[in-house]
């Protein structure tokens, strides 16, 4: 059992102020592992307050201390590589090679990134009619969902060490040891007391006090729509600045030339990956309507690959939903999609055979869907994909954007022009062309309702700094 009720506050762990606790639950068991304690206001004053005090020192720091900084939490993170894998894989029911390979490589790289960036990164620009001075914003308030425990978090942390300004923080209550452990990672590579302040507890007390709390100056928010509206409605109290990593619909648009099993391996391991917890997730595929058949075909021949269950099975493709409520969520969406007309082809309702305890949905795929229904419309956060037809790449493009959100978008095929046209007409902060990688020092972030502001590498070190203009300077 992990048992951890206190707070790190001002280098300290220390005892919360109440004695309420938040159990944690491991989805693949549905046994609870640990608990966390509930934090109160005072905690969070108390965190606060201490980052607001370590900032005038820590904001005064030079850029090579900061990049050694990083450099020093690489090394510590990559030496806690087992103890991160083994606890995601238990509080999120990640499957044990995602965990190594996705959410494990993905907090390292970040820290990684930011480093190389911030060595060239400049802080300071002489225009000669002006010069200008990018300051750190002060006190950071972090708030952070479940769906990557590492990922989310360290890419917030990172560009607001580079940035010289303080944090506090609250991870997700339903996946908090993850944090827990990146702080004694960010202990033992120096970061100095009060610039880093975690404070566990609900999103209704911490995460409300945080984008409410007069002395946090800048709140970073990855999570739902509904909530980021409400931190956005908090901050304008006092004019707060907020960045918002949003919610997701994104479309996949394969292309006439397009090989089929390489689309339709995308597609799934789209919905697939993390059990559809993913904001970029591909959940609409767009196929030539003479492809369709052969698309279809191919997603029912190849779903079997992609193995479901036990998150310590290293063979394991896709793990539990995070909670039973996600799962409820997912099953509501398969009805809704059922109740809309939509054609089930693949999956549906109801647990895989033979795995009744955990919250495990199964992979399913709807062909014949109406693009203005709920389940081609709204995020479902699991693994259910969308199946459309289209004639032409411009009426492809224009269903393609045809959702309240921007966040990402995926282009399958072989011809340079089209890939090139698909992916600069998508309104969407990433488009990924045949599964090329992740650049971690590119920005990441999304159009319309899919938030605010630019997370990852120099974008993300901007954000949490003020630009001065120095006119006269002698
Ligand atoms: P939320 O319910 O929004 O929770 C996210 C975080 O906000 C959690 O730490 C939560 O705390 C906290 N929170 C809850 N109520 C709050 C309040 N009133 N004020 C301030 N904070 C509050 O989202 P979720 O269910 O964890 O995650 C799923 C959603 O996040 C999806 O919509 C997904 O698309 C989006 N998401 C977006 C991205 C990017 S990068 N765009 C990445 C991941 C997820 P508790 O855990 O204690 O409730």
């Amino acid at each position: 059992m992990y048992n951890y009720t206190r707070h790190y506050i001002n280098g300290e762990w220390v005892e919360s102020t109440g004695s309420e606790t938040i159990d944690v639950i491991n989805p693949a068991t549905e046994e609870k592992i640990g608990e966390i304690s509930s934090g109160t206001k005072e905690d969070l004053d108390k965190a606060v307050k201490a980052a607001k005090e370590a900032f005038p020192s820590f904001s005064q720091t030079t850029k090579e201390e900061r990049v050694q900084l990083l450099d020093n939490i690489v090394s510590e993170y990559e030496k806690r590589k087992d103890d991160l894998i083994k606890i995601i894989t238990e509080e999120l029911g990640s499957p044990l090679s995602f965990s190594e390979e996705v959410q494990y490589e993905m907090g390292l790289n970040h820290f990684k990134a930011t480093a190389k960036v911030l060595r060239d990164f400049e802080f300071t620009e002489d225009r000669g009619d002006s010069y200008i001075q990018k300051d750190a914003i002060g006190v950071a308030g972090l708030i952070t969902p479940w769906n990557f425990p590492t990922n989310q978090i360290c890419t917030k942390l990172a560009s607001a060490l580079a940035s010289g300004s303080t944090v506090v923080f609250k991870p997700a209550s339903k996946t908090p040891f993850a944090s827990i452990l990146l702080v004694e990672i960010l202990e033992k590579a120096g970061v100095p007391k009060g610039v880093v302040n975690l404070v566990n507890g609900s999103g209704s007390i911490i995460g409300d006090g945080i984008s409410s709390h007069p002395d946090i100056d800048f709140v970073s928010f990855t999570g739902s729509g509904k909530v980021g509206k409400n931190i956005m409605q908090n901050a304008a109290e006092d004019i707060k600045k907020v960045a918002l990593e949003l919610g997701g619909k994104s479309p996949i648009v394969v292309l006439e030339d397009a090989d089929v099993e390489t689309a339709a391996r995308t597609a799934i391991s789209n919905i697939a990956g993390n059990t559809g917890q993913v904001c970029s997730a591909g959940t609409r595929t767009f196929v030539p309507k003479n492809m369709h058949d052969k698309f279809v075909d191919a997603v029912k021949r190849l779903v079997d690959e992609y193995p479901i269950g036990d998150p310590q099975d290293k063979n394991t493709f896709m793990g539990p939903q995070v909670a039973k409520d996600q799962w409820e969520t997912v099953q509501d969406y398969i009805q809704k999609g059922i109740d809309s007309g939509a054609d089930l082809i693949v999956g549906g309702k109801g647990k895989p055979e033979g795995l009744d305890t955990g919250y495990y949905s199964r992979i399913t795929m709807f062909t014949n869907v109406d693009h203005d229904s709920q389940i081609a419309q709204e995020e479902i956060f699991g693994p259910v994909m969308t199946v459309f037809t289209y004639e032409t790449i411009e009426e492809a493009i224009e269903l393609a954007n045809d959702v309240i959100y921007g966040l990402a978008g995926y282009v399958v095929g072989e011809d340079p022009e089209k890939l090139a046209k698909v992916a600069k007409s998508i309104r969407a902060g990433r488009i990924v062309i045949n599964n090329t990688d992740p650049d971690f020092t590119a920005p990441f972030g999304g159009f319309k309702q899919s938030g605010i502001g630019r997370e990852w590498g120099d974008y993300g070190i901007e954000e949490f700094l003020e630009p001065k203009t120095i006119l006269g300077l002698p």
